[in-house]
């Protein structure tokens, strides 16, 4: 099977998570293709596709990523598909011929339909043999022990099978998988799909060594933004423009992290310095990350470098970034369309502060004032996550791109942001800070730091 390595961004994913590991995923294929290298590189996402994404992928007709909840590895990783089947109504010698000619020690046994019946193994074949004994210890000849196994090579599979096999599902966990098999009697499980037709075979020795799942994290590296199971997985590279986090590897890995506005944009550097010829899809989505990510080039996160990453793809394109960039965010639709619920928790993020765990949203509009008029409805939905979540408090920015600022808004302890900016956290009406567009640069670290 050709080696897959997963290209995920963080939880909760925005523009840039899902554009930035479609393109990084492209990159990397096209990168391997060209050295001959058999790996397949498949990008991931860990939620919804954000409307503007929606947009773009159907505007330039890009497949959208995968959902995936978990990266534990499955039963699947470590599976022998397509085992050996035999009939039932088969006899014991086409049976040693099968497993002779496939050398396999297992046989699943299946009816006419091909549904599963029991298993086969060259130890219950060999306990018949050695049952044949016994009549040889009640006194008989030699010849009526030869008599009885001849007699044997005939006899149907399934009066021998066993059918008190461990059953498993490809998608099963495998850590919980390797437990029972630990558990059962025999040494083998069977793996079947949803109509009962066998798809693998499992032993003992397919378990003895865990695969661990090969991940390339971009727009993130801390785990709490990363998909369930990251401990378990094997992190190769890192492509991201956030603080550096908790994720730890065992051996050296490609961890390109820069201080620039989007994760897109570094991908879009990888592009160009790799001298490959990006498909206008695939510019158009990196494009649009670099957008949304800084605000049309207007938040302070963005830097020389992302301009010259959207001149770059603007190039391609045809087209003016700016421009480009206005209309992915039209992609977005208006704010009386969303729920609150989507409001607050389309674009949260959580963060470790000491013991505790906050969360703080951002939501981009243009009209601030539409945003602030469903105030209560949007402070109950930020209540209900403080309580179910137990976070510290949680802090919504309303971001007005145009006036160029956030309208705080928080529910929990304001304490530290109270201290972090020197403010009274209004429990009705919130608060309005000019110049505060980077949940990132302007919020998040200046939080964690107070
Ligand atoms: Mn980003």
């Amino acid at each position: 099977m050709m080696r897959q390595i997963m290209v995920m961004g963080h939880r909760n994913p925005d523009n840039d998570a899902i554009c930035s590991a479609v393109g990084y995923a492209w990159l990397k294929g096209e990168l391997a293709r060209r050295q001959g290298i058999d790996v397949s590189y498949v990008p991931v996402r860990l939620g919804p596709l954000p409307p503007e994404t929606k947009g773009i992928f159907e505007k330039w007709g890009i497949e959208p990523p995968l959902v995936i909840h978990n990266i534990y590895a499955r039963v699947s990783d470590v599976m022998t598909p397509d085992p050996v089947c035999i009939a039932g109504s088969a006899c014991i010698l086409d049976a040693g011929r099968l497993l002779r000619r496939h050398n396999v020690r297992a046989l699943v046994v299946v009816d006419e339909a091909g549904t599963y019946l029991g298993l086969i193994t060259t130890r219950m074949i060999a306990e018949r043999y050695i049952a044949a004994t016994d009549v040889l210890e009640e006194g008989a000849t030699q010849m009526a022990v030869a008599a009885d196994l001849i007699e044997s090579l005939d006899q149907r599979v399934d009066t021998l099978m066993e059918t008190d096999v461990l059953e498993m599902r490809p998608d099963d966990r495998l850590d919980e998988a390797a437990a029972d098999l630990m558990e059962s009697s025999l040494r083998e499980a069977v793996v079947l799909d949803e109509s009962r037709r066998p798809i693998g075979i499992v032993t003992r020795s397919d378990i003895a060594v865990r695969p661990r799942r090969q991940v390339i994290l971009v727009d993130h590296n801390e785990t709490t933004q990363a998909a369930t199971g990251i401990q378990e997985a094997e992190v190769v590279e890192i492509v991201d423009h956030h603080r550096v986090g908790d994720i730890s590897t065992s051996s050296p890995i490609k961890f390109m992290n820069l201080p620039v506005g989007s994760t897109a944009t570094i991908v879009a550097q990888e592009c160009e310095a790799s001298g490959v010829e990006v498909p206008p899809a695939i510019a158009a989505a990196l494009l649009s990350a670099i957008m949304t990510d800084t605000i049309v080039m207007k938040s302070p996160t963005s830097t020389p470098t992302d301009s010259h990453a959207a001149a770059y793809l603007a190039g391609i394109l045809g087209v003016e970034p700016e421009a480009f960039g206005m209309e992915v965010f039209a992609l977005r639709g208006s704010d009386s369309t969303m729920s609150a619920a989507d409001l607050v928790s389309a674009d949260s993020k959580e963060y470790a502060l000491g013991e505790k765990t906050i969360l703080i949203s951002q939501h981009e509009t243009v009209d601030l004032a539409g945003v602030l008029a469903r105030e209560a409805e949007i402070r109950a939905v930020m209540r209900e996550l403080l309580e179910s979540k137990g976070y510290e408090f949680v802090l919504l920015l309303a971001t007005d791109i145009l006036a160029e600022g956030s309208q705080f808004l928080l529910e929990g302890n304001p304490h530290t942001v109270n201290h972090a900016y020197s403010i009274v956290c209004n429990p009705e009406g919130g608060n309005w800070m000019p110049g505060i567009l980077s949940r990132k640069k302007q919020v998040a670290g200046r939080i964690l730091e107070a």
